[in-house]
C-alpha cells in the first residue's frame, strides 16, 4: 500500500507586486526605493513625453518623479522593499511617506499591466500544480499534496520549482508558505518575504505560530483584536491557552469555536478551484407582461440595459465572447432562445445589443413577454483574445469589424 500522503497546502504571495511589475518596465530602478500610489499625474506624462525617443529602460533614473514635495491626499498602494526600509508601506499617506523617504520614486498603478502579470503567474502555477485557488490579484493557495516534489523537504522542492519558473517567465519573485492547511500556509508565506519559502509542520505550532500576534490569523481583524487585547490576549499562544467555552462566552458560538480551532492550527477548508465560466448572462422578469409593439420603448430600454450589464460583467471578469444569445419567456410561460455566433470576439454593449437584436428578429413576437435575457457564450479571456488578434494578419482582424458594420445597418426591434 502506498504511504498516506501528508496534506500540504501552499500559500503563494507575490512580492511588492504592483511595484515589481513597474520595475519590469523600468529595470534601472531595481534596488531603489519606489512607491506606487496616488493617481496618474502630469509628472508621469511629462516623463514619458520627455523621453519619447528612448526605450523605457533607458530613461535616466534622475529624471523620474520623486516623492519629495508631494502634496495631495493620495496613499501608498505598495512600496519596494528598499522603500520599506525607510518605514513607508501600504496605506500610508503619500505626504507622510514624502517626509520619511523624499528620494523615493513615485509611480502610478497600471492596472492593465497588473492584470496581465496576475494572469501570467497563475497560468504558470496551473501548468505545474493544477489544484489552485485564486485569492485575488497577487495570491493563491495551491494543493501540493499529490504534485511531484510537493512532499519533498516539506514541499520546499516544489515551492522552489514554482518560484524559479515564475521568475524565468515573468521576472517576478514571490514568497511561499507550505503547511498542513490554508490558515497556517497564509501565515507562513510572510515568514521569509521577499523571495522566500517557509515550511510549517504540525509540530511547529508552538515554536513558529504561538509567538505571533493574534492579528496574524487571517480573519482576526482590528475589532476582534482590540477585544482580545482587552481580555489580555495578544499572542496566538495566549489565545490557545483559553478554554473553548470561555471563548464562546465572549465571542459567541461560531467565532469562539473558530478562534479556538485557529489558535490550535486547525483549519479544514478545502482548496476552491478556479472555474471558468461557460457563459455570462443577465435576465429580468418584468413587473407586468409587456407587448413587443405596444411596449416597444420600455422593452427597448430594458434590452439595452441588459446588454450593458452583460458587457460590464464581461469586462469585470475579463472575458469576451462570440456567441450572443437571447431568451424570451411569454405570458403562457413558454420560453424560446436564439443565438448567433459571430466571427470576432465581442464584449462591448453596443455590439452585443446589435447581435442580440438580430436574434430577436428570428422570434415571432405576437404573445406578451414575461422575461427577457441576454447571454454571451463561447468565451475567451480578454487577454488571450487580444493576443490572438494581434498575431493575426491585419486582413483577418478587419473581417471582424466588417461583420459588425453589417449588423449596424440592420433595423432593430424595440428601437
Ligand atoms: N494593495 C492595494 N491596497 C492595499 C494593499 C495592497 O491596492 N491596501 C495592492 C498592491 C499590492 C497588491 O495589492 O502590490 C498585493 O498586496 P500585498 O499585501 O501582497 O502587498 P505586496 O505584494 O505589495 O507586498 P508583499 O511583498 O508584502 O506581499
Ligand atoms: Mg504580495
Amino acid at each position: 500500500m502506498p504511504p498516506r500522503l501528508i496534506r500540504r497546502i501552499a500559500h503563494l504571495d507575490m512580492d511588492a507586486f504592483y511595484a515589481s511589475v513597474e520595475l519590469l518596465r523600468y529595470p534601472q530602478l531595481k534596488g531603489l526605493p519606489v512607491v506606487i500610489g496616488g493617481g496618474r499625474r502630469s509628472a508621469d506624462d511629462a516623463l514619458l513625453q520627455a523621453h519619447a525617443d528612448v526605450p523605457l529602460n533607458k530613461i535616466p533614473v534622475a529624471d523620474f518623479p520623486r516623492l519629495a514635495g508631494y502634496t495631495g491626499r493620495g496613499v501608498i498602494t505598495t512600496a519596494t522593499y528598499a522603500a520599506r526600509q525607510s518605514g513607508v508601506g501600504s496605506a500610508m499617506g503619500l505626504m507622510k511617506a514624502a517626509k520619511l523617504c523624499p528620494q523615493a520614486i513615485l509611480l502610478p498603478v497600471d492596472f492593465a499591466e497588473i492584470r496581465r502579470y496576475s494572469r501570467a503567474f497563475k497560468d504558470i502555477i496551473l501548468d505545474i500544480a493544477p489544484l489552485m485557488e485564486d485569492r485575488g490579484v497577487d495570491e493563491v493557495y495551491i494543493d501540493f499534496t499529490e504534485v511531484p516534489g510537493g512532499q519533498r523537504d516539506g514541499g520546499r522542492v516544489l515551492g522552489r520549482l514554482i518560484q524559479k519558473t515564475i521568475f524565468q517567465h515573468t521576472g517576478l519573485t514571490c514568497s511561499i508558505g507550505v503547511a498542513p492547511n490554508k490558515l497556517l500556509a497564509k501565515m507562513a508565506s510572510e515568514f521569509n518575504k521577499p523571495n522566500g519559502i517557509a515550511i510549517v509542520l504540525e509540530e511547529d505550532l508552538q515554536d513558529k505560530i504561538w509567538p505571533l500576534a493574534c492579528r496574524k490569523i487571517n480573519g482576526i481583524g482590528p475589532k476582534a483584536d482590540e477585544k482580545l487585547q482587552g481580555l489580555g490576549i495578544t499572542t496566538i499562544g495566549q489565545l490557545a491557552q483559553q478554554e473553548v467555552d470561555w471563548l464562546i462566552d465572549h465571542f459567541g458560538q461560531k467565532t469562539g469555536a473558530w478562534l479556538y480551532a485557529a489558535s490550535h492550527g486547525q483549519d479544514e477548508r478545502p482548496i476552491e478551484l478556479e472555474s471558468e465560466p461557460v457563459s455570462i448572462s443577465r435576465e429580468t422578469t418584468f413587473e407586468r407582461d409587456l407587448h413587443a409593439v405596444r411596449d416597444k420603448a420600455e422593452l427597448g430600454a430594458i434590452f439595452t440595459r441588459l446588454c450593458e450589464q452583460v458587457a460590464a460583467d464581461l469586462a469585470n471578469k475579463g472575458y469576451v465572447g462570440k456567441t450572443i444569445g437571447i431568451k424570451l419567456r411569454f405570458d403562457d410561460f413558454k420560453s424560446v432562445t436564439r443565438d448567433q455566433t459571430v466571427e470576432a470576439y465581442v464584449g462591448d454593449a453596443k455590439t452585443i445589443r446589435q447581435i442580440a437584436g438580430l436574434c430577436l428578429k428570428r422570434v415571432p413576437l405576437t404573445k406578451r413577454l414575461r422575461l427577457l435575457g441576454v447571454r454571451v457564450a463561447s468565451l475567451m479571456r480578454l487577454q488571450d483574445a487580444a493576443e490572438t488578434a494581434s498575431k493575426k494578419p491585419l486582413a483577418l482582424s478587419n473581417k471582424g469589424s466588417n461583420a459588425s458594420d453589417l449588423i449596424a445597418i440592420e433595423p432593430q426591434l424595440f428601437d
